[in-house]
C-alpha cells in the first residue's frame, strides 16, 4: 500500500491524470430504447414479416430475454429505467411527460356518476430522484441522452436535470419533434409561445438538418458524433473515462413518418405467419434497425465493442389500437388528416402492428400490453447466442448496469429493481419471487407474476373488458392468456392477491378509492318469483362502454376510448329520423354512422352525421336526419361520454321507407 501510494505521490507530478483515474476501468454504456416495439416486432423474436437485420446479427452475440418487461405506456417505463422504481413508487404511471407539470395524487373528489376516486399520474420524473444517469455520471461516466424523453414538459424536469451532460431532445414529445422529418421546426429553450398559432410549439436542442431528414437517421448521427466526440476527448486529455449512452429511439411511435421507398418494398411482401403486415411499420422498424445498425457499427470501428454493454429493449407492447377502424382517436380525426390519408393508403384500416400469440397490446396489462424484446451484449463477460426467461422488467437496469459496472448501489436511492447481472455473467440466478406492474388508467388494473402463474386485479367490473375482477392465467400453458382460471382455482388467486397487497403497502400506490359523492342508481328489487322483464335495450350492443338499464335510464359508460352504441334491428331502405332523449353533465358531440347491405365495411370517411348532446344534466331532445341511401345493414350512435357518463331515455327511428324502431327505457314507472 505504502509503496503504492509513493509511487502514485513520485509520479503525480509528471502524470497528474493517472492519479485521478479509476482503479478499474467501467465499461461503456447504451441503453438503446425503441418506442411502442412489440415482443414480436423483430427477426430475433420471431417475426416473419418485418426485416431487422442487424437486430437479429446483434441477437446472435447477445443474451436474449424471453420473459422482460416494461410498463404498459411510454413514460411509466422510462421513470423505471432512470429510477429503479416501481411506478407506484415514483407516482409516475401513465404516459403524462408531455403535460404540465402535476405530481400523482388521488382526488379527494369526483363527480356523483364517477364510482371511484382514481389516482391521477403524475407527469414528470421528480428531481429528488437521484437517477441511473446521476449515479454513472458521479462515477466518472460522461452521459448522454439522445431522443425522446417523455418524463417532464417544463425545463427543471429535462435531461440535463437528471444527469446528463449531452442531450437532444424536444418537447412535447410523446413522439418525434412534430414530425419524423425535417424540418422539425422546434425552438431554442426559453423561445415564447408564437403569437401565431398555426406555429407549433416545440422547445429544446434539436435543430433542423437538411430538408427531408429523417429524425431516427438523426438520432443515429447524433449517436455516432457523441461516442466519437467522448473518445476524441480522452485521448485529449489522456483519460480512459467511460460513457452512457441513453439512445431513447422516437421509432416506431405516432404519428408515424416513414421512408416511402421502404415501405414500397414492404407494400409487395406478405407475412408466411400470417399476422403481420403493415408496411409503415416494416419500413419505420427498418429505419430503427439502421439507427441500430449505426451505433452498433461505430462501437466496431472505434475499437469499443468489447469495452461496452449494449442494451436493447422496448418501453412498452406494439399498438395493436391505433389508426384502425375501431380506434377512438382515429375515429376524431379529421377525414383529411394527411396521416390518416397516408396510412390508409399504405396499411389500409390495419393497426401498426400485431402481438400474436399475445393478447392484446400498448396500454394494457395483457402481455400483449407488456411484454417487450429485451438482448444485452458484453463480449467476453455475456454468453452470445444466450436464451434467459428470467422474468425482469425496465426497474431492474439500473441496479443491473451498475452491478455490472463494479458500483455500489446508491444508498440515497430507494430501489425495487433486482441486479440481473449473475443472469448475465452466468454466476446465478434472479432473487426475486414476484414481478408486479401497476396500472390505474385506460383499462385500469394491477398484476402479479410469479413463476408461470399471472394475476391481474381489476378495481371494478367492466363486463365490455374483462371477466370478473380477476384474471388468472398459466402463461406456460397458455402464453395468449385466453384461460381466465380464477372461478377454478381460487386458492391460488388468493396466494396471489396477497402478493399484490403487499406490493401496494410497500411501494405506496395510490389505489383507487369508493367515491363518497357517486350516486349508485339500484335496479329495483324483483318480487319473488316475477319473471324478469325484457331486456330494453335488446339489439344494441355496447362497443368501448358499458350499457345498463335502471330505473328508466340506459346509461353509457366509456372505458377511455370513444364509444358507441351499435345495431343491425333498424329495417330502412331510405333517409330516416332518429329522435335521441339524453342527457349528461358535460355533453359534447355525438353523431352516427352506418353501412348499408352493399358495404363490406364502414367507409373510413363521409357518411356521418354529427350532433351535440348540451351540458349541464338537463333532458335533451336531439333529432338527428341521416340521408340513407339504399338497405342500412348496420348504424352506430357514438356518444360523447369520454368525460361522463351519457344516459338515455330513449332512441326512435322513423322514415318513410323504414319499420319504425323504437327503444324506450321509461316504459317502466320511475
Ligand atoms: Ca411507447
Amino acid at each position: 500500500m505504502k509503496h503504492t501510494l509513493l509511487t502514485a505521490l513520485l509520479l503525480a507530478p509528471l502524470a497528474p491524470i493517472c492519479a485521478a483515474e479509476p482503479p478499474t476501468k467501467k465499461p461503456n454504456v447504451v441503453l438503446f430504447l425503441v418506442d411502442d416495439m412489440g415482443w414480436m416486432d423483430c427477426g430475433a423474436y420471431g417475426s416473419r414479416y418485418y426485416q431487422t437485420p442487424h437486430i437479429d446479427a446483434f441477437a446472435k452475440q447477445a443474451m436474449r430475454f424471453t420473459d422482460a418487461y416494461a410498463m404498459p405506456l411510454c413514460s411509466p417505463t422510462r421513470a423505471s429505467i432512470l429510477s429503479g422504481q416501481y411506478t407506484s413508487r415514483h407516482g409516475v404511471t401513465s404516459a403524462a411527460g408531455h403535460t404540465a407539470p402535476v405530481k400523482a395524487a388521488l382526488p379527494e373528489q369526483a363527480p356523483g356518476n364517477a364510482p371511484f376516486l382514481m389516482p391521477e399520474s403524475g407527469s414528470y420524473l421528480d428531481p429528488a430522484q437521484y437517477t441511473l444517469a446521476e449515479a454513472l455520471r458521479d462515477a466518472g461516466y460522461r452521459t448522454a441522452h439522445i431522443g425522446k424523453w417523455h418524463l417532464g414538459l417544463t425545463e427543471p424536469h429535462w435531461p440535463e436535470a437528471h444527469g446528463f451532460d449531452v442531450t437532444f431532445h424536444c418537447h412535447p414529445d410523446p413522439g418525434p419533434p412534430g414530425g419524423y422529418f425535417s424540418p422539425y421546426g422546434v425552438l431554442p429553450p426559453g423561445s415564447a409561445r408564437p403569437k401565431d398559432k398555426s406555429i407549433k410549439y416545440v422547445v429544446g436542442n434539436i435543430t433542423d438538418g437538411p430538408e427531408g431528414e429523417y429524425i431516427v437517421d438523426r438520432q443515429a448521427a447524433e449517436a455516432e458524433k457523441f461516442i466519437e466526440h467522448h473518445q476524441a476527448r480522452n485521448k485529449e486529455q489522456g483519460t480512459k473515462n467511460p460513457f452512457f449512452l441513453n439512445l431513447w429511439c422516437y421509432g416506431v411511435h405516432g404519428p408515424w413518418g416513414h421512408k416511402e421507398a421502404y415501405t414500397d418494398e414492404f407494400a409487395k411482401t406478405t407475412d408466411p405467419r400470417g399476422v403481420q403486415g403493415n408496411p409503415i411499420m416494416a419500413s419505420m422498424l427498418r429505419s430503427v434497425d439502421e439507427c441500430f445498425g449505426r451505433i452498433l457499427g461505430k462501437l466496431d470501428a472505434l475499437g469499443l465493442a468489447e469495452d461496452t454493454i449494449v442494451i436493447f429493449t422496448s418501453d412498452n407492447g406494439g399498438n395493436v389500437h391505433s389508426n384502425s377502424g375501431e380506434d377512438a382517436k382515429t375515429q376524431k380525426r379529421k377525414a383529411d388528416d394527411p396521416m390518416l390519408r397516408d396510412w390508409r393508403k399504405w396499411a389500409g384500416d390495419k393497426p401498426p402492428t400485431s402481438n400474436a400469440p399475445l393478447r392484446d397490446g400498448k396500454g394494457r396489462l395483457y402481455e400483449g400490453g407488456t411484454r417487450v424484446p429485451l438482448m444485452v451484449r458484453w463480449p467476453g463477460k455475456i454468453a452470445p447466442a444466450a436464451t434467459s426467461d428470467a422474468i425482469v422488467g425496465c426497474h431492474d437496469f439500473y441496479p443491473t448496469i451498475l452491478d455490472l459496472a463494479g458500483l455500489p448501489t446508491p444508498p440515497q436511492q430507494k430501489i425495487d429493481g433486482v441486479s440481473f447481472a449473475p443472469v448475465l455473467r452466468g454466476t446465478g440466478t434472479l432473487q426475486r419471487d414476484a414481478y408486479f406492474i401497476w396500472f390505474p388508467h385506460l383499462v385500469p388494473g394491477v398484476s402479479v407474476r410469479q413463476g408461470d402463474w399471472k394475476l391481474i386485479r381489476r378495481f371494478t367490473e367492466r363486463p365490455g373488458d374483462y371477466e370478473g375482477v380477476h384474471e388468472l392465467f398459466n402463461l406456460k400453458d397458455d402464453l395468449g392468456e385466453t384461460k381466465n382460471l380464477a372461478a377454478q382455482m381460487p386458492e391460488k388467486v388468493k396466494a396471489l392477491d396477497a402478493l399484490i397487497d403487499a406490493f401496494v403497502k410497500d411501494t405506496g400506490a395510490l389505489y383507487p378509492k369508493p367515491n363518497p359523492a357517486y350516486k349508485a342508481k339500484a335496479a329495483k328489487p324483483q318480487p319473488a318469483g316475477a319473471k324478469p322483464a325484457a331486456d330494453p335495450s335488446a339489439g344494441l350492443v355496447p362497443k368501448f362502454c358499458k350499457l345498463t338499464v335502471a330505473n328508466g335510464v340506459a346509461r353509457v359508460e366509456a372505458d377511455g376510448r370513444t364509444p358507441f352504441l351499435g345495431t343491425a334491428q333498424i329495417r330502412a331502405s331510405g333517409p330516416i329520423t332518429l329522435k335521441l332523449r339524453a342527457r349528461s353533465t358535460t355533453g359534447g358531440p355525438g353523431k352516427v354512422q352506418w353501412v348499408t347491405q352493399d358495404q363490406t365495411e364502414f367507409p373510413a370517411t363521409g357518411q356521418t352525421v354529427a350532433f351535440t348532446l348540451p351540458a349541464g344534466g338537463e333532458w335533451q331532445d336531439i333529432t338527428v336526419d341521416i340521408p340513407l341511401t339504399g338497405d342500412l345493414r348496420l348504424l352506430r350512435l357514438y356518444l360523447p361520454a369520454d368525460k361522463s357518463p351519457v344516459e338515455i331515455a330513449s332512441i326512435q327511428s322513423t322514415g318513410k321507407t323504414a319499420k319504425p324502431k323504437t327503444w324506450n327505457f321509461t316504459s317502466e314507472k320511475q
